[in-house]
């Protein structure tokens, strides 16, 4: 295009040429009290910036903010602040250079996301039908996997280990599949129902109904609670483990190395890893037509604090609404931590084919978060010895993931009432104002002005964020200072469209979103007579680090990191969806949306 149409652009408004786009903004929009701010994709030829409504007329004029070459994207920008403008309405944002897609500015933006984000639970159930009178004739589909009885894997792995298995079989049938796969892990599913109920016991009355008659944010995390409850090895089982940690080859990830030597353990009252297929299958698979083999994967102690951390959490917030589960809660919980305790060192050895690792050789916060979690809610002397014995009781934690728990148990820490001594609920506090401040401190370290900064970006970075977003809104709370609601909304912005790939990472929400997840029964590209994904599902997002996948393959070396994504079914290290990446937009969403 030429310079003269460039600046006729805007006058074409509603015209059939349509400007070319070079402003990256939340394709959602604002609230009206919010900081709005917005990325062009410029250098320092382009100083000035219009906000033009509906009717072409421009509301606000101001200068923008260079900023340069920027390595997250691999582009060169600039970044405009509108935030003193609070009038609702639709609006869009115009250069010399291009415009913004066009979005709103009003109040209630984020309760319909909010709700979404938890309706995808409900659609990664396992074990009960999924009925169009809650998602529509087109997500409907038959239960999946709905009498899931499974024994151990015996035999050997892929790496050639021999695997005695176990006497029994568990009906471990329900909880939600973890991904786009149909996996349902222990690990995994710890951290995705602790941001569920941490939603809730933030805010009891967050979510109180999902969509179209869909469960509640309680009602969907009891779902899951229901199922980790059945991974409990029964009392009395002994079992051959490994035992210690896995001995890693030179070169190799620790991940890859041959497991430490087996020996027999009392295993009563730990969890198993996961249940899962024994291969993968390909795609497309609807749930309801996976008829491969099912197993149960040999018990852990990752795997057990994340059942003793969300149990016990279980206990206290069913405690008056349903004593009865609660109780069970409460027993399955100490049961479980005793039994880590007994057997702190057996470890996930991501050797099977068929299902995701979860492999993780530090459980030192894993045991953090479940004496967190079994304090808040017993007050035991024993809990609170753990926690003043654990370094996490003293740091400023980390960004959280699944395999990084400690935040979560400050979190409670921090924030239910408990027995906990004053001094400390205050120090806590103020070391998750610190997390908080790194995080918007990393704000300054890249052009789209989001709160994280990585040379690289993880599997899952979406999900890191958003994760990110969280802590920042727990300090919000405990601080009530607005800076920090302002890195929240960074964080929403760049998910919701002000990103390099200008896309709405979550399904249904922008003028641009994901369409083409990685996803067994959301694959309409593979098979047209499957739906697409329902609105409100996260991509996993930009992935730097393991580009694995075939769509990843194409891009390695050719894209920066927040490039490092492709809306493609195939591309499982880029855009599958995740119950530990959905969990946070949820939390997000709802705080959002008070
Ligand atoms: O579909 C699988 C996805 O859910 C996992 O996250 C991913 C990584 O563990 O693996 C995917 O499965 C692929 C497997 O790893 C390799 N062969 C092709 C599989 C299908 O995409
Ligand atoms: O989220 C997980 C990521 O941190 C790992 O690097 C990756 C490879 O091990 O696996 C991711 O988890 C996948 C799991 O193993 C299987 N189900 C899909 C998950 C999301 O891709």
């Amino acid at each position: 295009m030429s310079r003269a149409l460039l600046l006729a652009a805007p006058l074409l408004l509603g015209a059939t040429v349509p400007p070319p786009l070079a402003i990256d903004v939340n394709q959602l929009g604002f609230e009206p009290g919010d900081t709005k701010r917005a990325i062009l994709r410029a250098g320092a030829e382009v100083s000035a910036w219009e906000l033009l409504d509906n009717k072409g007329q421009v509301v606000l004029r101001g200068r923008t903010e260079p900023y340069g070459e920027d390595a997250a994207s691999g582009l060169t920008v600039q970044r405009i602040d509108f935030s003193g403008f609070r009038t609702p309405g639709t609006y869009l944002l115009r250069t010399v250079v291009g415009t913004s897609s066009s979005f709103e500015i009003r109040p209630n933006l984020y309760r319909p996301l909010a709700r979404d984000a938890l309706a995808f639970f409900y659609h990664q159930r396992a074990g009960i039908p999924i009925e169009a009178r809650i998602v529509g004739a087109k997500w409907a589909r038959p239960a999946g996997h709905p009498h899931e009885t499974a024994t151990c894997f015996a035999g050997k792995d892929e790496r050639g280990t021999e695997w005695t298995g176990c006497p029994y079989s568990l009906d471990v049938t329900g909880g939600w599949y973890d991904a786009g796969d149909h996996g349902k892990y222990v690990v995994n599913g710890g951290i995705a129902l602790w941001t569920l109920l941490n939603a809730y016991e933030r805010n009891p009355k967050a979510l109180p109904t999902g969509p179209n008659g869909a469960p509640s944010l309680l009602d969907e995390a009891r779902y899951e609670m229901d199922f980790l409850l059945r991974m409990q090895v029964p009392q009395g089982t002994r079992l051959r483990v490994p035992v210690g940690k896995p001995q890693p080859s030179p070169g190799k990830p620790v991940w890859e190395a041959p497991p430490a030597p087996f020996a027999e353990i009392d295993a009563g009252g730990m969890a198993h890893q996961k249940v899962a297929d024994r291969w993968w299958t390909a795609l497309p698979t609807p749930p309801h037509k996976d008829d491969r083999e099912r197993l149960l994967y040999p018990p852990t102690t990752g795997a057990t604090l994340n059942l003793a951390a969300t149990a016990a959490q279980c206990a206290r917030i069913w405690k008056t609404l349903d004593p009865a589960f609660a109780a069970r809660c409460l027993a399955t919980a100490e049961r479980a931590f005793a039994a880590a305790r007994r057997n702190p060192e057996v470890y996930a050895t991501n050797s099977f084919t068929g299902s995701g690792g979860y492999g993780d050789t530090d459980l030192s916060d894993e045991f953090y978060w479940a004496a967190a979690e079994l304090f808040v809610t017993t007050g035991k002397a024993e809990y609170e010895k753990a926690l003043a014995d654990s370094p996490h009781f003293r740091e400023a934690p980390g960004e959280p993931g699944w395999p990084q728990v400690a935040t979560l148990g400050t979190i409670t820490l921090a924030t239910r009432p408990s027995k906990l001594a004053q001094a400390d609920v205050k120090r806590l506090r103020a070391a998750l104002a610190t997390t908080a401040d790194r995080f918007l401190a990393d704000e300054a370290g890249n052009g789209y002005r989001i709160p994280y900064l990585a040379k690289d970006y993880p599997w899952g970075s979406n999900g890191a964020l958003l994760n990110r977003a969280m802590v920042l809104g727990v300090a919000a709370d405990i601080t009530k200072d607005p800076k920090y609601r302002a890195g929240v909304i960074d964080a929403i912005d760049y998910i919701l469209g002000r990103n390099p790939n200008r896309v709405s990472y979550v399904s249904g929400y922008g003028s641009a979103s994901m369409q083409h997840p990685h996803h067994r029964f959301w694959a309409p590209s593979l098979d047209p007579t499957l739906p697409g994904p329902p609105p409100g599902v996260l991509s996993g997002g930009p992935n730097s680090v393991a580009m694995v996948d075939p769509v990843a393959l194409q891009l390695k070396g050719h894209c920066a990191p927040q490039a490092c994504w492709g809306d493609d079914v195939r591309a499982y290290a880029l855009n599958e969806v995740a119950i530990n990446w959905n969990a946070p937009l949820v939390w997000v969403g709802a705080w959002l949306a008070e």
